[in-house]
Parts: C-alpha cells; sequence; structure tokens
C-alpha cells in the first residue's frame, strides 16, 4: 500500500471532470487500497479519486467511530436526493483548515458497485449523507469552496497560496 499525494486548491487539476472506471481488476483494488490508506493517515471521512489526481469515477468513506468501516463507491449516481436541505459545517482534505457552511439534501440514495464489481444501492442520511454529495462533487470537478461568497472564496485561494509559499520555502 501507498500514500498518494492529495492535491490541494486552487489546484486545476481538482476542476477535472472524472471519467467512469472502465473496468473493477486488481489496479482499481490498489488504487481503492492506497486511498483508503491516504484518507485514514490525514484523519479524514472521504477521499474521491480526483484529490489524489486520478479523474475515474471512485470514492472511498469511513464514517465509523472506529474508523473500521471502509465504503467503496465506484461509478456511484445519485438515483434520489431528500427536497429536505439543511446547512452543516465541512472540511476538505484538499482545502486544510478551512470550514464553511454548505446545504445538502439530508438523505440521499447512490446506486454503485463495490470493489469486486457488485451493484449495490446506499442509502445515506447524517453525516454519510453529506460526506457522499461532498466526494460526488469532487467527481464533478467541484470544490465545497465554490459554494461560499466570492470574497471567502478569494479570502481561502490567497491562504493556501500563501501556505503553498511558504512550505515551498521552508
Ligand atoms: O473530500 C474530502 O476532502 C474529505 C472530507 C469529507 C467531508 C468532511 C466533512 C463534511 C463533508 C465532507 C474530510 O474528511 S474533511 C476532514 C474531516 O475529517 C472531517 C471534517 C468534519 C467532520 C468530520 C470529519
Ligand atoms: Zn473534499
Amino acid at each position: 500500500m501507498a500514500l498518494l499525494p492529495i492535491l490541494c486548491y486552487p489546484d486545476p487539476r481538482l476542476h477535472t471532470v472524472a471519467k467512469p472506471v472502465a473496468q473493477v481488476d486488481d489496479r482499481l483494488r490498489q488504487l481503492v487500497a492506497d486511498m483508503l490508506e491516504t484518507m485514514y493517515d490525514a484523519n479524514g471521512i472521504g477521499l474521491a479519486a480526483t484529490q489524489v489526481d486520478v479523474h475515474e469515477r471512485l470514492i472511498v468513506i469511513d464514517v465509523s467511530e472506529e474508523r473500521d468501516q471502509p465504503i467503496v463507491l465506484v461509478n456511484p449516481e445519485i438515483t434520489w436526493a431528500s427536497d429536505d436541505k439543511r446547512v452543516g459545517d465541512e472540511g476538505c482534505l484538499s482545502v486544510p483548515g478551512i470550514y464553511d457552511g454548505v446545504e445538502r439534501s439530508l438523505a440521499v440514495k447512490v446506486r454503485a458497485q463495490d470493489a469486486q464489481g457488485q451493484e449495490r444501492t446506499v442509502e445515506a442520511e447524517g453525516l454519510l449523507a453529506v460526506c457522499i454529495q461532498h466526494e460526488m462533487d469532487h467527481l464533478l470537478g467541484k470544490v465545497f469552496v465554490e459554494y461560499l461568497s466570492p470574497l471567502k472564496r478569494n479570502r481561502i485561494k490567497t491562504k493556501m497560496l500563501k501556505a503553498r509559499r511558504e512550505a515551498e520555502r521552508a
């Protein structure tokens, strides 16, 4: 297994639209294992392939307390989203240190394949539903800060670029 580098906002590669996974095979299972290791190492609850510069429709999630219930979604599609929505604080491993409110559906249903290529449906609410919607956005090239005002977004962009410059100097 390997830790993968996570792209940081405002890296333009985060705006790439992911293509469907063509085949669920050993290459994909290795990527799944590496993404899970990367997500756990970064203390995240989710990770989209886009964030590790792989532009295929693949998401890993684990919202369990014990960090022992990984969910793998290959070629996920949201088939239903509740009309009931709520604003909740979100974070993103590609925008470290930034948390802000985003409006999301309270519940969603997702159809996807698992790491064995089996079709499955996930019915989610609460943090899992929020995380699925956040990760699905990544596959469409959308980062959560794009829901914020242009003023907030520009401040975040400036802060991230400054942090990158300082890291490069160190
Ligand atoms: O996609 C990502 O960058 C992962 C992201 C997922 C996410 C967190 C919170 C709301 C929506 C989506 C994270 O894991 S951010 C860091 C984190 O561990 C966290 C933040 C808030 C609540 C729980 C965990
Ligand atoms: Zn994110």
